[in-house]
């Protein structure tokens, strides 16, 4: 394996190696960590992320002619393109990122110069931190500033998210690139997925509180399948609905006393998955009051409630992430936690009081071991800005 690059120093040095010359930038890109609102954001609803110290971070330099050429540190591997015709690779393959952000600039008109690429990360791959969304936003941003391209956040966002659903072929939401663009040191970012409007929301001192997310290791295979049944449900609990809500487009318009009154229209299965997706609406506005007014622990209780019913309504946990969240919930310092992104494995997001952190860390490795006989990756993160020129 390559030496990892962790830092923007050790990334210009491979830069020049590589290239012949420092490079013109470095970009970083964070990943992100959910704190509330899950398997909300393609019911139209609420979200709050937060863009984490875990990044992509990317060197780049002009070239004089229209080519790309990526060297992926990680991987070890190299790859380029011309961009007078923008072809895809095959399908998996890591430059599908990078060929789909560039081709979606040029059909909206922005004019591209060549580049040379080198970028290596710090987010895990496949733990619902977000890594592809980063990965995007950094070469966006790259060609932004080389290419004197002025482009807003959420504008780049969204062409980063474009290039996810036309060249690599997930048909993600709109969260992971927003708060990558969005993120702000020290906030959280609500997202009306509905409407685009969003809102920084101040998170407490490190003293206070810190997010701490633990990687179950457990690669979500079963992921793909249960995420699009999920999402077949959901519409098909909006289809039933309508009969007795007519207006209603998404799960996001109907209220939590709208849904009790109605919800024996449901078959059982359905009437649990609208359950989870209305009251985690409910949960992730009343949550960000509860920030917004410095009471932790209520959010700790949301933080509690939104696992059980991902658990029980939602059916998306798994044993793993049960046993992080239960020793986690268990730790006294810990305010709430619950699992993070589609679930089947992945992570868990837990607030957690800056005392208690060492603690925490000890509780619930010991307590994944004993019962998994493996350790959990354990991050103690810190909330960032989102992309930018370092
Ligand atoms: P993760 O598991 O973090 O990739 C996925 C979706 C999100 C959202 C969450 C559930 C992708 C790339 N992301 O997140 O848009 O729906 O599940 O809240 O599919």
């Amino acid at each position: 394996m390559p030496t990892p690059v962790v830092d923007s120093d050790s990334l210009r040095h491979r830069f020049a190696e590589r290239f012949g010359a420092p490079p013109a930038l470095v970009v970083r890109a964070p990943g992100r960590v959910n704190l509330i609102g899950e398997h909300t954001d393609y019911n139209d609803g609420f979200v709050l992320p937060v863009a984490i110290d875990r990044a992509v971070f990317l060197a780049a330099s002009l070239r004089d002619d229209r080519r790309v050429i990526l060297h992926a540190l990680d991987l070890d591997a190299t790859d380029e393109f011309t961009l007078e015709t923008i072809t895809r690779a095959e399908v998996g393959h890591w430059s599908n990122y990078q060929r789909g952000v560039a081709a979606v600039l040029q059909a909206q008109g922005y004019d591209l110069p060549g580049l040379n690429v080198a970028f290596a990360g710090t987010v895990p791959v496949g733990a619902g931190l977000s890594s592809s969304a980063a990965v995007e936003l950094a070469i966006a941003w790259a060609w932004c500033e080389l290419g004197e391209l002025s482009i807003e956040r959420a504008a780049l966002a969204l062409a980063c998210q474009r290039a996810e659903h036309e060249y690599v072929g997930t048909q993600c939401g709109i969260m992971d690139q927003f708060i990558s663009a969005l993120g702000r040191r020290d906030y959280a970012l609500l997202i009306d997925c509905r409407s685009l409007d969003y809102r920084q929301v101040p998170l407490p001192g490190g003293a206070d509180a810190r997010i701490v997310v633990c990687d179950s290791g457990v690669r979500r295979e079963l992921a793909a399948s249960a995420y699009n049944e999920r999402r077949a449900q959901c519409r098909q609990a909006v289809e039933l609905l309508r009969a007795r809500l007519p207006g209603i487009t998404a799960l996001r318009d109907v209220t939590v006393e709208g849904f009790q009154a109605h919800a024996e229209a449901l078959p059982a299965v359905i009437r649990r998955r609208a359950r989870h997706v209305i009251t985690e609406n409910a949960r992730a506005l009343e949550a960000v009051a509860a920030l917004e007014n410095g009471d932790l622990v209520r959010f700790g209780e949301l933080m509690k409630a939104s696992h059980r019913s991902l658990r029980d309504d939602y059916q998306v946990s798994c044993a793993e992430l049960d046993t992080l969240v239960e020793a986690a919930w268990a730790v006294e310092g810990c305010y709430g936690s619950r699992l993070t992104g589609a679930g089947f494995g992945g992570c868990t997001v837990s607030l957690v009081d800056g005392a208690a952190v060492e603690a925490f860390r000890q509780a619930v490795s010991d307590a994944y071991r004993r019962k998994h006989a493996r350790t959990p990756a354990i991050y103690v993160c810190t909330a960032e800005n989102g992309v930018g020129r370092i």
